[in-house]
């Protein structure tokens, strides 16, 4: 179906991955258009209620494929053509969207873990922002997410240095949910994934939406939008469900809806 990209559903979880190894699937032009088709797929897909994003062999991604760009290249243009679509479409799905970071996330791969809304790290995954090296500046939303994540002082410090964080120092930094070790790597992603796959998926795209908006809105503004998801979500049948489940001393089942 795809040139650089795998997809395949496996239960709830749709899976995508970058699959340009040879390149540590650096982004090419056909890269960028096929993740974004697979991401709308995957959010239309309505048996699809989490998304894996995850890269063949060793690396997550080494960010913008440094053969295809030359002297002539408009970055500007590239980055709202090609990058900024698909950073745009991962912050408006409402269903989780996990970075699984299987190795090097570097450059715009590292602004591409950190739109996901979880990341998971193998032990053998790490983190760098390389654009310093080559004398860009981050982009892709790095500069949006990576301070939110990890503060303002440590992100200017991964900005400016451009040092190498091993998967232990990201999940100090609150960069990683977790991290997984390398022979468990794809059960406990696909466990991860399942989980989230279960929650309340109408809360979850209200969660997503709020906190996001969080950062520009004043608190009145806030506790509007509260009210306004609030409304919503507990005329939910998964609201209906999680008391009913409650008042029954089980599990609840939810469906989405
Ligand atoms: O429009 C715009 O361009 C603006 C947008 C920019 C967004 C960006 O992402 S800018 C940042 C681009 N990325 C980088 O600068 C990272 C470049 N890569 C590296 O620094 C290193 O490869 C890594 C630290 C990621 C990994 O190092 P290592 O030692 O594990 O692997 P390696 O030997 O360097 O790479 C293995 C192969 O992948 C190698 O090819 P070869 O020699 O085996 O044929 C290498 O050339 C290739 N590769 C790695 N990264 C890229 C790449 N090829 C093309 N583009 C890459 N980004």
């Amino acid at each position: 179906m795809f040139e650089t990209i795998g997809y395949k559903v496996k239960g709830s979880t749709a899976w995508i991955t970058l699959n340009r190894p040879d390149k540590l699937n650096a982004f090419n032009n056909t890269m960028h258009f096929e993740l974004l088709k697979a991401l709308h797929m995957a959010d239309e897909d309505s048996n699809v209620r989490s998304i894996v994003l995850q890269g063949a062999g060793r690396a997550f991604c080494a960010g913008q494929d440094l053969g295809e760009v030359d002297a002539s290249t408009d970055y500007g243009d590239l980055l709202r053509e090609r990058y900024n679509p698909v950073i745009q479409k991962m912050s408006n799905i409402g269903k989780p969207v996990i970075a699984a970071v299987n190795g090097t996330a570097a450059g715009a791969g590292f602004s591409l873990a950190l739109a996901a809304d979880f990341r998971l790290a193998s032990e053998k995954a790490n983190f760098l922002n390389a654009f310093i090296h080559i004398g860009l500046v981050p982009d892709s939303g790095n500069t949006y997410y990576l301070p939110r994540i990890v503060g303002h002082a440590k992100a200017l410090e991964l900005m400016v240095l451009g040092e190498k964080i091993q998967a232990e120092e990201a999940a100090r930094l609150g960069l990683v949910t977790q991290v997984i070790q390398a022979q468990n790597w794809e059960t406990e992603v696909a466990e991860f994934s399942e989980k989230l796959a279960s929650i309340p998926t109408k809360a979850f795209e209200m969660i997503k939406e709020s906190l996001a908006k969080s950062w520009e809105s004043s608190l009145e503004q806030v506790l509007e939008m509260e009210a306004y998801h609030q409304k919503r979500a507990g005329q939910s049948n998964d609201h209906q469900e999680g008391v009913k489940a409650f008042l029954e001393k089980r599990r609840p089942v939810f469906t989405g809806d």
